[in-house]
């Protein structure tokens, strides 16, 4: 293992043996097993799934073959793992209003996210993005009113503190979202600059910088009530755009970040940064370099991610030259990007290949920043949906991809049980499904008052999952503990190794090593949603000792491995990792 100074012994001795139990409770029948005829994805593919129906002996005939190493790196999964102290983290996203209710008020709050801690840290998730937590006139809250406060419905400043205190302790840091662009309608500044415009005829006062003013009516613009003054409104009327220029407005934002950081934050995702300055980006840049800059100045380790939503790689790539820590790569997220059209394609016979092209394009492109992988958002379709739901071992493979994947990892909380969600913006962000639709904690108000019943849900809850080898849960927890227990997989430089001598495999497989810190592995990934793949790599060229480390898409099959020839034969959507 490497040396860094940085590690700390993270999870609770008593949350593993829990989970321990709970994984010897044995195999239920699996999640995503009910499969849906109508979806595109059963047509002339067999999803690979633990269904009775789905015959497993065409991927691995030969139970007496089975790794013998299996039950060993299951005992690995659940040995304490060192967390490193950076900003190479695995994330998970909450939306407070939808996780958990403490109180019974049906809406999500602070206090029942401090409940969940155990839970987020036993997935293996090492940080938390909140979505903004700040008072609002509406349910998603990203037009802020108050930048100090919490929402009531969330709860007090006393629950925020209580909570950052609790996740530190579990090794878990906090962003939070930090949504500068606009403010809100009903914010004071907003209210009262334009008080003084239907007072006096004309911007003046204190606030009158704050925000963009002009004159004559232009695309984007909302006017002033009755007056002949229209103001800056790029998302809507509710959303005034907050004026970056002026150095009063700047030093607020300083002070809000501080204010932040004095109670223990981490860093911030910045909500909508290629909107700071509407079709400019030099002016973006130079708008993030100042807050990357005093950001760092305010605390050195701190975190900031930006949400800039472009879907061109080069407009990335550039704005990382603003010096910001990270950018979310949409490029490669959602169904349209490039690792659902890449890796997980159906209709090429290089999956594989095209997993080492999306790496090294990262590795190239990004090489001077984080890049902060993810497949879906609050903004987006969930990745249920795009990776479909009739195929749960793909939907798997999603997750396996991005733990897998070098930089900060994102998990938008539902994920983890094949949540679905698409179309408006509420459809995206309903409860989480903790037991049922009437068990304690779940969220009865709904976002916007959308209608969600049973229908909505298409995977089980977390507790059955929990309870369930085969499900996407469990398998996500693996995966981010595997991400957790290799430093190597988010900070390593990559090197392809498919093609080099002593390596035999084929076009679906990628076989890549990564380096870190004078430490290397070698991961190797099957995405062939079909068949199994053999694999061969000579020990002595590649110098490694034995697999440590596997995913399986299905639980149901498994991995035949022979360390000593070095031999792998690989299952549909599987990860093996040798060391
Ligand atoms: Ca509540
Ligand atoms: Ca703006």
């Amino acid at each position: 293992m490497n040396k860094n100074r940085h590690m700390k012994y993270g999870l609770l001795i008593a949350t593993v043996l829990l989970m321990a139990g709970l994984m010897l409770s044995g195999c239920r029948k699996d999640t995503g097993s009910s499969g849906d005829p109508n979806d595109p994805g059963n047509a002339g593919i067999s999803s690979a799934v633990g269904d009775d129906k789905t015959d497993q002996s065409t991927n691995n005939g030969d139970e007496n073959r089975e790794d013998t190493s299996a039950s060993q790196t299951e005992q690995e999964d659940e040995e304490p793992v060192e967390i490193i102290d950076d900003s190479y983290r695995n994330y998970y996203e909450i939306f407070v209003y939808s996780f958990y209710d403490s109180n019974g008020d049906g809406y999500g709050d602070l206090n029942g996210v401090t409940g969940k801690l155990d839970y987020v840290a036993d997935m293996g998730y090492t940080g938390i993005w909140f979505m903004p937590v700040h008072p609002s006139p509406t349910y998603h809250k990203y037009d802020i009113s108050d930048y100090y406060g919490i929402d009531p419905k969330y709860g007090t400043l006393d629950d925020m503190k209580n909570l950052i205190r609790e996740a530190h302790a579990r090794n878990i840091d906090i962003i939070l979202d930090l949504v500068v662009n606009h403010t809100s309608s009903i914010h004071p500044w907003f209210r009262e600059a334009c008080a003084e415009i239907a007072k006096n005829g004309e911007p003046s006062g204190q606030y009158k910088d704050y925000y963009v003013f002009k004159s004559q009516y232009e695309n984007g613009y909302t006017q002033v009530g009755s007056t002949g003054w229209y103001y800056e409104s790029r998302f809507w009327s509710g959303m005034p755009d907050l004026n970056l220029d002026d150095p009063t407005v700047r030093d607020e934002i300083r002070n809000i970040m501080k204010y932040w950081f004095d109670l223990g934050v981490d860093g911030f995702r910045l909500d909508a940064c290629t909107s700071y300055y509407t079709g400019d980006v030099e002016k973006n840049k130079e708008f993030l370099h100042w807050l990357s800059t005093t950001a760092h100045e305010l605390k050195e380790d701190c975190f900031l991610v930006g949400e800039a939503w472009e879907n061109a790689d080069p407009i990335i790539r550039d704005y990382y030259d603003s010096g910001l820590d990270s950018f979310f790569i949409f490029t490669a997220a959602t169904g349209e990007g490039s690792i659902v059209t890449g890796p997980l394609s159906f209709s090429s016979k290089s999956c594989g290949l095209k997993m080492n092209d999306l790496l090294l394009r990262l590795q190239t492109t990004y090489d001077i920043g984080i890049p902060s992988m993810f497949l879906g958002n609050h903004d987006t379709a969930r990745p249920a949906n795009f990776l479909r739901k009739s195929m749960p071992d793909r939907v798997k493979m999603g997750g396996g991809i991005l733990a897998m994947m070098p930089g900060a990892l994102f998990t938008y909380y539902g994920e983890e049980i094949g949540m679905l969600g698409t179309g408006d913006d509420p459809n995206k962000r309903i409860a989480m499904l903790w037991d049922g639709l009437d068990t304690e904690g779940y969220c009865k108000k709904t976002p916007d008052g959308i209608k969600v019943n049973a229908d909505s849900y298409y995977f089980d809850s977390v507790e059955k999952q929990l309870a369930d080898k085969n499900s996407i849960l469990n398998y996500y927890r693996k995966a981010m503990k595997l991400r957790n227990r290799n430093p190597e997989i988010a900070r390593g430089r990559v090197e392809i190794l498919n093609g080099l001598p002593g390596v035999t495999a084929g076009d679906q497989v990628s076989v890549t090593r990564r380096t870190w810190n004078g430490s290397d592995i070698i991961v190797v990934m099957n995405l062939n949603s079909v068949d199994e793949e053999k694999v061969i790599l000579d020990r002595n060229i590649l110098g490694y000792e034995k697999k440590t480390g596997e995913l399986l898409g299905n639980t149901l099959t498994s991995i035949r491995s022979d360390d000593t020839a070095g031999e792998y034969v690989l299952p549909p959507y599987s990860v093996i990792i040798l060391r």
